[in-house]
């Protein structure tokens, strides 16, 4: 990725290194991850790397595509070696929040169905309390917005529905259905919010991961990696 800062390079290139032939891959969506799916797809080029992968989004199916990176459902596959995906917050204990590119519900259907869950991120990810610098997504069926709005306002906290670019409607998930961001400032029990949104009807999946990550490699702009398992 010719745009992307040379620490998500080196998370990317880094991630790519832990991968080897006859291994089933996630792969994740957005900018870190991307720089991962080009260093896969010049190692298929050059070196005859023999992998498939599980994208978790239109995007990264796109993304796949274009690198060569032959692709597979867990319809065939139903375990995976290795996701690689990355993350808009990570907390010390190795809880993320995820779904800025509104794919969380796919990312986590993969990272649960790998043994190793690699998380892709840069120095501006990582954070004491989860919550404060991203809204919590949450993919919802559009009928459930004001029951899901008022859970929200009811934990003290301010819903947001998510629109697209041009403000003249919701983004609409991969699955067809819309984004409710949750601004909480900060999640002090993220297990009891994960269980309290799991709880609630119309909410397909939120972008809490916990207990999922296995691997964090966090790259530096010097273009060294710091690898936390
Ligand atoms: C996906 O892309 C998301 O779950 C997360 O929201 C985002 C991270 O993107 P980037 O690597 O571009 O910061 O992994």
């Amino acid at each position: 990725m010719p745009n992307a800062s040379a620490a998500k390079q080196a998370a990317g290139t880094a991630a790519a290194d832990l991968v080897e032939s006859g291994m089933t891959l996630g792969l994740g969506t957005g900018s870190t991850t991307a720089c991962a799916l080009e260093a896969l797809g010049t190692r298929i080029q050059n070196d005859g790397l023999d992998i498939v992968g599980v994208p978790t989004s239109f995007a990264a199916e796109r993304l796949a595509n274009q690198h060569d990176i032959p692709l597979t459902t867990l319809d065939d596959v139903p375990r995976l070696d290795l996701a690689l995906d990355g993350a808009d917050e990570v907390d010390p204990e190795g809880r993320l929040i995820k779904g800025r590119g509104a794919a969380h519900t796919r990312e986590k259907v993969v990272a649960h169905a790998a043994e190793r869950f690699v998380v892709l991120i840069d120095p501006s990810k990582p954070v004491d309390e989860l919550g404060h610098a991203f809204p919590l997504p949450i993919e919802i069926v559009p009928m459930a917005l004001g029951p899901v709005q008022r859970l929200i306002e009811q934990l003290g906290g301010h819903p947001e529905l998510r629109m697209g670019a041009a403000k003249d409607g919701p983004v609409i998930s991969d699955q067809g259905l819309w984004i409710v961001d949750a601004h909480l400032d900060g999640i002090t029990d993220p297990e009891a919010l994960n269980r309290t949104l799991n709880d609630q009807p119309g909410i397909l999946d939120h972008g809490l991961f916990l207990d999922l990550a296995t691997d964090i490699l966090c790259g530096e702009a010097n273009g060294s990696v710091t690898h936390t398992v």
